[in-house]
């Protein structure tokens, strides 16, 4: 293939079609994915903005806790770090050619290895970054985001932008300032802070005030620098209760839009969302993206899950249909996630050692977005459900008295009054499994 210079990585796999009659078990096709049939309105691809994440699919191994790598890589095989950072990328860019995604995401140490000094790391970063250009230009493969890893060198064991070390925070600055840049050179489309260590393990040790103070900081040079440059590109947090830190400042949706709000950045932020991340703080899968939905704050979804057994971030792939058609509702419902997609920051599990685990894994998820899209466009379609949820808060829209509520003009005087003239309200059950009910016919 043109993309591998001589080599094929993944030599047994055909470009992944879609097939709506193939069985049960021919995994290496799309049943449900037909990414130019129209859906209200738009291609499926457009609703369905997919994108691998380098990091699980190209540099995870499968080492856990308490064990080693399980998962050997033919892309790994050189001796030489830039020499196997480019067969990885080359590697890559056939993965995501044979699946049909249209975009990636990435750290910027997954691509390239870190130097000596910060002049050879962004040496080492500038020649890749050139190899993926081309890549993308010969595939038509486009950025989704990237991000800058500030959580895996010990340099920032205490944090980056909330290190209590102001040359760590200067560090983590120039760090970003790179990876911001080589986003925009790859026409990256977003731009992602992830917290993995903006947080404390120990209140004891720790100026909470002062930390926030200085994220928020952080985060307008961000915004400045993004100017500068004329990076167009939306910038996201992604929130997340814990892990690696014991508690993260990013907590969830609603903690994140609080602080944005209280430092003036909310509009130029938006969040990216990872429901396993969502229920690791203890929130419904699908909680976090229809609460930042409902503000406008939606950008973009890591779109994964977690196991409901476990309460740590499992990262797999996306297979409950229940799961998804819940997403879809919501992105549905806002009009679509552009310019964020549904990025797959998931991986294949370290047993799952067969090459083709990559592909049946993507095909998979991918196939139950598809069909959650299916599913939700006749609930969108139909207008029953939302008519019904609507009804429940219809006496704020038909009452005088509720009127006045909803548009901030009653006082406690005036309720007060009301209350004692009407007396008790009637009884109005919740209907919860109407609810429920309702909703599983539409995944029928
Ligand atoms: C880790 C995060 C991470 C971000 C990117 O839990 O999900 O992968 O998405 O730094
Ligand atoms: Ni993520
Ligand atoms: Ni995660």
């Amino acid at each position: 293939m043109a993309t591998n210079g001589n080599k094929e990585f993944f030599s047994g796999i055909k470009p992944i079609k879609y097939n709506p009659q193939a069985s049960v078990d021919d995994l290496l096709v799309f049943k449900q994915y037909n990414q130019d049939e129209i859906i209200l309105g738009k291609p499926m691809h457009e609703w369905l903005r997919f994108a691998v994440c380098f990091w699980h699919t190209f540099r995870g191994l499968g080492a856990d806790m308490f064990g080693s790598p399980t998962l050997d890589r033919p892309w790994d095989h050189q001796s030489d770090p830039m020499t196997i950072a480019k067969d990885r990328l080359r590697a890559a860019f056939e993965f995501f050619t044979k699946l049909g995604v249209k975009y990636f995401t990435f750290h910027d140490r997954d691509i390239a290895p870190e130097g000596e000094t910060i002049e050879e790391t962004e040496k080492n970063l500038d020649e890749i970054v050139q190899l993926a250009k081309q890549l993308q230009k010969e595939t038509g493969i486009k950025c989704l985001w990237g991000t800058a890893n500030l959580f895996s060198h010990p340099r920032y064991m205490n944090g980056a932008a909330t290190n209590p070390d102001a040359h760590v925070f200067a560090y983590a600055a120039a760090q970003v300032k790179k990876a911001m840049e080589v986003t925009h050179e790859l026409g990256g489309e977003n731009y992602v802070f992830w917290g993995g260590r903006e947080g404390y393990i120990s209140l004891l040790n720790t100026d909470v005030r002062k930390e926030l103070d200085h994220l928020a900081a952080f985060f307008r040079m961000a915004i400045e620098h993004k100017k500068k440059i004329g990076f167009k590109g939306q910038l996201l947090i992604e929130p997340k209760p814990k892990e690696p830190t014991k508690h993260q400042y990013d907590y969830d949706a609603q903690t994140v839009m609080g602080f944005l709000s209280y430092y003036g950045l909310d509009k130029d932020f938006k969040l990216n969302i990872e429901p396993n991340h969502t229920t690791m703080a203890g929130h419904a899968y699908e909680h976090d993206v229809e609460m930042c939905s409902r503000y406008g704050m939606l950008g973009s979804i890591d779109s994964n899950t977690g196991d409901s057994s476990l309460g740590w971030d499992t990262d797999q792939f996306p297979m409950n249909l229940r799961d998804c058609a819940f997403l879809m509702r919501t992105i549905i419902t806002q009009g679509g996630l552009a310019p964020g997609g549904l990025n797959f920051d998931c991986k294949v599990r370290r047993e799952s050692t067969n090459l083709q685990d990559m592909f049946i894994a993507h095909i998979g998820a991918m196939d139950c977005f598809a069909l959650a899209l299916r599913k939700m466009a006749r609930l969108f379609e139909d207008k029953k459900y939302d008519a019904l949820v609507k009804q429940r808060y219809a006496s704020y829209d038909d009452t005088d008295m509720g009127k006045k509520i909803a548009n901030g003009k009653a006082t406690f005087e005036e309720l007060h009054a009301f209350a004692k003239k009407n007396g008790e309200p009637a009884k109005t059950s919740g209907e919860q499994e109407k609810y429920e009910a309702i909703f599983n016919r539409y995944l029928d």
